[in-house]
């Protein structure tokens, strides 16, 4: 089985660990192929970023998710994770979706601990797109710049585990969802120390990807999912139009 991992935004060593931690959460034969956009923000820690990162995500899928038996969109705020079902059949999974689905398996309520503040918005507005409104009791940024935890020494740690400690208290909530692909080697450490499930959505993307390829399920045709119309797209986006043999 061939999962295609896209980090949206264009920091290598980011793409590094996230494939890291995708191989390390894939089954035995499963081909790990991870992918950036040669465009882009080396971070995304806001909406802007976001709309460059949701292109991103559009191009590659276009470019590589034909052949892939599944597609895992490694950025928190899953961006162009709609744009990437239509472009491929294979079903699509957004760490930010899959962790919350994990979550909820999990506890009654689970509380997000992620990098800037500013981008808590976006993880609202996830969580009301999906339904999790009412399973979520907090989200909480730590004001960790996303590519400091390519470095990610104790006092980072700390600082995420302090975070998620005041989250679980004030929010009585009773698991943690990791709100950053950078943060998906911290799981399995935090929930040592916190005694409760955290989650980490790029393992739980990969894991939920495969199991809907092993169960020979792929995203529907009808519908919004259904492959983008044929029209010539223009300048840089050029290569990227579907045509009516798509
Ligand atoms: C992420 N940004 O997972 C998000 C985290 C965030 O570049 N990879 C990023 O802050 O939304």
């Amino acid at each position: 089985m061939k999962l295609l991992v896209i980090n949206p935004n264009t920091s290598a060593g980011m793409t590094a660990q996230i494939a890291a931690a995708a191989r390390a959460a894939a089954a035995p034969g499963t081909d790990i192929v991870a992918v950036q956009p040669d465009f882009g923000a080396p971070s995304i820690e806001g909406h802007f970023d976001d709309a460059f990162a949701a292109a991103g995500v559009a191009q590659q899928a276009r470019l590589h998710g034909a052949d892939a038996d599944g597609v895992v969109v490694a950025c928190f705020g899953d961006p162009g994770l709609d744009a990437a079902r239509e472009a491929t059949a294979a079903p699509v999974i957004g760490i930010a979706e899959a962790a919350f689905h994990a979550a909820s398996f999990l506890a009654t309520g689970f509380s997000v601990v992620t990098t800037m503040t500013r981008t808590c918005t976006i993880a609202d507005h996830l969580l009301h797109k999906y339904g999790f409104e009412r399973r979520c009791r907090g989200v909480h940024g730590t004001d960790i710049p996303v590519l400091d935890l390519e470095s990610m020494g104790e006092a980072l740690v700390g600082r995420i585990e302090a975070a998620a400690r005041t989250a679980l208290e004030r929010d009585r909530s009773g698991a943690i969802v990791l709100g950053c692909a950078g943060m998906a080697d911290l799981a399995l450490r935090l929930q040592q120390r916190l005694g409760v499930p955290v989650i980490d959505g790029v393992a739980a993307a990969v894991k939920f990807a495969e199991s809907l390829a092993a169960l020979s399920l792929r995203t529907s045709r009808r519908g919004d999912y259904a492959p983008p119309l044929p029209k010539p797209y223009a300048g840089w986006a050029a290569g990227l139009s579907f045509t009516a043999a798509d």
